[in-house]
Order: structure tokens, then sequence, then C-alpha cells
């Protein structure tokens, strides 16, 4: 098994750190790659990590997951409440995966409570800000083989 994880930070999470402090907290996407590596090399494992706006290019990246990852770390952002096709992909190469979320989603908007991926992910963190990617880590690697 690889000890590589693959972290996934969807659309509108380059933003982290410059708008909506009150919501997401003032770290930025470097500080959550830092954290989340840092937190997956104390366990042996290294990370990759991507983000992109282009829904396309965040499945291309899943697919390519399932040469060299035992398993994937993922903040969806908004496609979390929209895309079946990121849940296709992420069932489609059958490596755990765990969902994260930098803000509680289910105090806020109404729309923010579903998500497509909540029955198919191995792990779950929600609203921890952005220490939820070290928990989403750790979780993770304890559920592998
Ligand atoms: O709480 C989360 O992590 C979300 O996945 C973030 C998504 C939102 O659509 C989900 O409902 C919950 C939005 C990410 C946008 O991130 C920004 C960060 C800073 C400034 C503006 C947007």
């Amino acid at each position: 098994m690889p000890r590589r994880l693959l972290l996934v930070n969807g659309p509108n999470l380059n933003l982290l750190g410059t708008r909506e402090p009150e919501v997401y907290g003032t770290a930025t996407l470097a500080d959550v790659e830092r954290l989340a590596a840092d937190t997956a090399s104390a366990l042996g494992f290294e990370v990759r990590a991507i983000q992109s706006n282009h829904e396309g290019v965040l499945i291309d990246a899943i697919h390519a997951a399932r040469e060299d990852c035992a398993g994937i770390v993922i903040n969806p952002g908004g496609l979390t409440h929209t895309s079946v096709s990121l849940r296709d992909a992420l069932t489609g190469i059958g490596l755990p995966f765990a969902e994260v979320h930098i803000s509680d989603v289910y105090k806020r908007e109404e729309f923010r409570r579903h998500s497509y991926l909540h029955d198919v992910a191995a792990v779950r963190v929600i609203g921890r800000g952005i220490d939820g990617y070290a928990d989403a880590v750790r979780e993770l690697l304890a559920q592998l083989p």
C-alpha cells in the first residue's frame, strides 16, 4: 500500500484566509496543506495536495490517486451539495476517503445540509475549523489496513 494521501480542496478554497474569517477563520490554503502534510508525516505518510476551481480537474486528480495513494482527504467546497460526478469519481476508484468541512454546515443555510458524499465517506469531520483536516488525516489513516 502506498504511504501517500491525496488532499483535495475544491472550488473557492484558494480564498481561505482572505475573506469571511468569521466563517472560515484566518488560516490560508497553504496553512491547511502544511498542517495535513505535517500530521501525515508524523504517521509515516506523505501528502499530495491539489486545489482547483474546476470539477473536471478534481475528478482527474481523484482518478490518478488510484495509482499511488492509499486514501483521500477532501473538502469539496460547494460541490459537496451539487455533484453526483464527484461522488461517482470517489466511489469509482474505491479508495477510502474523508470528507472535511471547515464550517458547521448543519448550522448554516438549509442547502448546505445535504452532502452527496455523506453515505460513502469513511470519515466525516465537520465544523472543527482547519484542525479538522488534521483530524481527518489521523482518522483516515487509523482505518487503513
Ligand atoms: O465549510 C466548508 O469547508 C465548506 O465545504 C466550504 C465551502 C462551502 O460551499 C461548503 O458549504 C462548506 C465554500 C468554500 C469557500 O471558501 C471560502 C473561503 C474564504 C473566503 C470565501 C470562500
